[in-house]
């Protein structure tokens, strides 16, 4: 999958490649992730501008993918890159962001154009992206939710559970920071609302489990395909994320290991499920190990730094003087952390999804129900008799 556009140009395009013919791909579904990642308190006044929608412009008929290059469009409401009074060149980089890494690497004072493509707009069309392609998984009762864990000093404790996930999400979608714990959600507020009088901004912690996930998915025979190294390239792909983990993650370095390494028990009355029955207590890998997939959820933590663009500003340089000067102030967001998890529940599902069609894909969606049927039956453990 590629993404093209800037973030005040006309319109943002995805590319996705490498889907089978046949997917019901379901435009109502795309447009309520975009909607979702249009939302959490502390957006920008830009999302009171935008009504993202997804056009699908190429590599659908009917409602069905066709096996071409799909092509996706969202359109800027806010679209004036190339008027220079309302889309000014700007010169005082802001620490965090991309604007004076961009300046030296294309040779300019002008950080305008590195700015408008590292904006986190191109989140858009990544989610819409994403969405489409977890149309597939969803007819393999694969399904990804996102959640903010926490930030500053509250964080949730809350328990994801393969039974439980369900009523988490609605808790979450009544979240105003996606939050399913309502109490640190409410602390969460609190630390943003603290935020915008400080002119400051807050990050936060994003957390995504993948339920329905079969076992056998990634490899472990080639470091770049391993699916966590797939999974974290994924999320720190992300616009401001600044950490990864999978399972425990770093706590793994905390304990002995066996109070890090999940026992395996098999329960064949549970053989028709996802896991074929390879059940665990505890799920402290994170439902990788060596790179595959093991049948228990996936779990990953993506941690996003707070926005880079401050009102109050932060110590700069003046690239056509030199000087010492604050750092430019473009409309932004207090905290965009909500809108993270949104993003982050769909990049961690699309590669989950790459995975699964590496494994079990095939020019159509019979094929690839049929290579997922045989693999269950072979890979079914036998019963000694
Ligand atoms: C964003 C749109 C942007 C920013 C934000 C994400 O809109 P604008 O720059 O027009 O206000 O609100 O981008 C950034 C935080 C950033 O640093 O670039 C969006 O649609 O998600």
């Amino acid at each position: 999958m590629r993404t093209a556009g800037e973030s005040h140009g006309p319109c943002l395009t995805t590319l996705i490649e490498g889907m089978p013919a046949g997917v019901t791909v379901d435009t109502d579904f795309i447009d309520a992730e975009l909607a979702r990642r249009q939302q959490g308190y502390g957006r920008g006044a830009r999302q009171r501008i935008e009504s993202d929608h997804v056009q699908v412009t190429a590599g659908v008929r009917r409602g069905l993918t066709t096996g071409a290059p799909i092509v996706l469009s969202i359109a800027n409401k806010d679209s004036r890159l190339d008027d220079a009074v309302r889309t000014p060149p700007i010169h005082r980089p802001r620490p965090g962001h991309a604007d004076l890494a961009g300046c030296m690497k294309w040779l300019t004072d002008d950080c305008r154009n590195t700015l408008e493509r590292a904006s986190a707009r191109e989140t858009a069309a990544r989610v819409a992206g994403c969405a489409l392609v977890r149309c597939l998984l969803r007819e393999f009762e694969i399904e990804a939710f996102g959640f903010v864990r926490g930030a500053i000093d509250a964080w949730s404790t809350v328990q994801v559970t393969r039974d439980g996930w369900q009523a988490l999400r609605a808790a979450r979608d009544a979240s105003e920071v996606a939050c399913p714990d309502a109490a640190i959600s409410a602390e969460i507020i609190q630390h943003i609302h603290y935020a915008k009088v400080e002119k400051d901004t807050v990050g936060g912690l994003c957390e995504v489990h993948v339920f329905g996930v079969p076992p056998g998915l990634g490899t472990c025979v080639a470091s770049d395909e391993r699916l966590d190294a797939r999974i974290a390239g994924a999320v720190m792909g992300i616009q401001a994320f600044k950490s990864v983990e999978i399972g425990l993650g770093r706590a793994v370095t905390e304990r002995f290991g066996s109070q890090v390494h999940d026992p395996i028990h098999l329960d064949r009355t549970r053989s028709h499920e996802s896991h074929l029955g390879f059940e665990r207590a505890t799920n402290n890998a994170g439902g990788i190990e060596g790179g595959m997939t093991n049948g228990m959820p996936v779990v990953v933590k993506g941690g996003m730094k707070p926005i880079s663009t401050l009102l109050r500003g932060l110590p700069s340089v003046d690239l056509q003087t030199g000087g010492d000067a604050r750092s430019d102030y473009e409309r932004s967001d207090i905290s965009a952390v909500a809108a993270a998890s949104v993003v982050m529940e769909n990049v961690v599902a699309f590669e989950i999804a790459r995975a699964f069609l590496e494994k079990h894909g095939g020019d159509t969606m019979d094929e690839v129900h049929a290579q997922f049927d045989s693999w269950r039956r072979l890979a079914m453990p036998s019963s000694g008799a």
